[in-house]
């Protein structure tokens, strides 16, 4: 009897002494947990504040890069591909052609690929651009020093011909069976594009 009595009475201490502790536990765990979720709901507040402020200052540059970009070409020129384009409406020979853009705070345009030439195809019969071969025949040099790549652009049919005992300066054609780049006597009076680099 007294054997069992005491091999009870640790069970049942034992019994007592966790159902005292689940409660102080569970009590403990309650009040540890809403601390947390507190500064959960704290930090997602700042995260979501920071976003914000975040986005704004994008919203803020991206308008400001767009802004830039749309009015950096000066009214009047057009825009393509990273440069502003002014299409003369007078006829002036080469030199004197070169002389306006130059004062525009430009040089006439310097054609760098066949995308670059179907742009500025069309607007006129036929527009001074910035070559010439002037130093050495047959050798074609843009305003910038570079050499022309011949076969990386569209010349007319047949050009350069050097025709009528030399024909040293470059214009852009859009003529009847005859578009593309040719070479012409630099004194006759064209048209000109200028051409700005943004
Ligand atoms: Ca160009
Ligand atoms: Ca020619």
């Amino acid at each position: 009897m007294a054997v069992v009595f005491n091999s009870n009475g640790p069970q049942v201490s034992v019994e007592v002494g966790e159902y005292e502790q689940f409660p102080k536990n569970g009590q403990a765990d309650t009040t540890e947990k809403t601390l947390p979720k507190s500064r959960h709901i704290y930090v997602v507040l700042v995260g979501f504040g920071l976003l914000c402020v975040l986005q704004a200052v994008l919203n803020i540059t991206l308008r400001l890069s767009h802004s830039t970009t749309e009015e950096s070409c000066p009214q009047g020129w057009l825009q393509f591909s990273g440069s502003c384009y002014y299409i003369s409406s007078q006829r002036r020979s080469w030199d004197n052609s070169r002389q306006d853009c130059l004062q525009r705070d430009a040089d006439l345009v310097i054609i760098d690929s066949r995308q670059e030439q179907a742009f500025l195809t069309g607007f006129t019969k036929a527009t001074w651009i910035g070559m010439s071969d002037r130093d050495h025949e047959g050798i074609w040099i843009w305003v910038n020093g570079t050499p022309v790549k011949k076969n990386r652009l569209g010349w007319a049919p047949g050009q350069p011909d050097g025709a009528f005992g030399g024909e040293d300066c470059g214009d852009l054609r859009t003529m009847m069976n005859f578009i593309g780049l040719n070479d012409s006597n630099c004194s006759v009076r064209s048209q000109w594009i200028c051409e700005k680099i943004l």
